[in-house]
């Protein structure tokens, strides 16, 4: 059934990055072919993983044709970069929402409905939040539970987001939301992405949504979560408080677009 707002067909891409995920991603892009959402579309950014994922993305592409495009980046340059190249790549097309989501199937390609519905609602950004009911995470130990839990309190005290995921890495942003985040200036690039995408979506102003998903850790593959990346991240919410006022007078407000 196709996604409309208003009267309009609501062309989406869910921009997927991809490093060593030969084993996952053939099930992700099928089941997310499967949902049968017309007007979605899908870019993988693949970093040249060692295991042969840039190849099967390409083969992937070739059954839907027209529907999933394929960016193939000669090294492994990071979950931030990935992105802020994909939604790039959107913005130079005619996509109205563009989407994130990871390609270990921790993110259930079941919830895109839920995420676009609320966009449809009038929402600016959608985050896939495993804290807004509780706690809905599958397969974590609880010391895991703990560093994410821990993280986003951390993030909130510290940058006043009034959010209870804005490390998420499953989002839904409108097209003016993005254009209006200024990807150009983003320099973080492992978990500390999210959380400087979410603060900026705050000081714009965007309607932002969570909407509840269910995580999953992930069965095939590794994590590519470093000491660097939580470093990074820990950090992050300091750097974004302090430029607060450098941010604000950067974006361009929603309301003023
Ligand atoms: N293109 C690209 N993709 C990456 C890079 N690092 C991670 N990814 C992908 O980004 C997504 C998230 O990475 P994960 O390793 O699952 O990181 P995570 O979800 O934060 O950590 P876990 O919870 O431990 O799985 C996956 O689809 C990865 O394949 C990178 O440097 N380049
Ligand atoms: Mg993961």
């Amino acid at each position: 059934m196709p996604i409309r707002i208003g009267a309009l067909l609501m062309k989406t891409l869910y921009v997927i990055p991809t490093y060593n995920e030969a084993d996952n991603l053939p099930i992700i892009i099928q089941d997310l072919m499967n949902l049968g959402v017309d007007g979605l579309h899908i870019l993988i950014v693949d970093d040249n993983s060692p295991d042969g994922t840039g190849k099967i993305a390409d083969d992937l592409a070739q059954t839907y044709d027209g529907r999933l495009f394929v960016m193939h980046r000669p090294g492994k340059q990071g979950l931030g970069r990935a992105y802020v190249q994909g939604f790039t790549w959107a913005l130079e097309r005619d996509y109205e929402a563009i989407g994130e989501m990871d390609a270990d199937l921790s993110h259930d390609p079941k919830s895109v409905p839920d995420l676009i519905a609320a966009v449809e609602q009038g929402a600016d950004v959608v985050l896939g939040s495993r804290y807004k009911n509780g706690v809905s995470v599958i397969n974590w130990p609880l010391r895991r539970i703990l560093l994410s839990m821990g993280a986003n309190m951390y993030v909130r005290k510290i940058t006043g987001i009034p959010i209870y995921d804005g490390t998420s890495g499953f989002r839904l942003y409108t097209r003016r939301a993005l254009e209006a985040l200024d990807l150009g200036s983003i320099n973080s690039n492992g978990y500390s992405f999210q959380v400087e995408m979410s603060y900026r979506a705050f000081l714009c102003g965007c309607k932002i949504v969570e909407a509840p998903i269910v995580f999953t850790e992930r069965h095939a593959g590794q994590s590519k979560m470093s000491r660097g990346v939580i470093m990074e991240s820990a950090l992050m919410p300091w750097r974004l408080r302090m430029s607060q006022g450098k941010l604000l007078r950067r974006l361009h407000r929603l309301s003023s677009l």
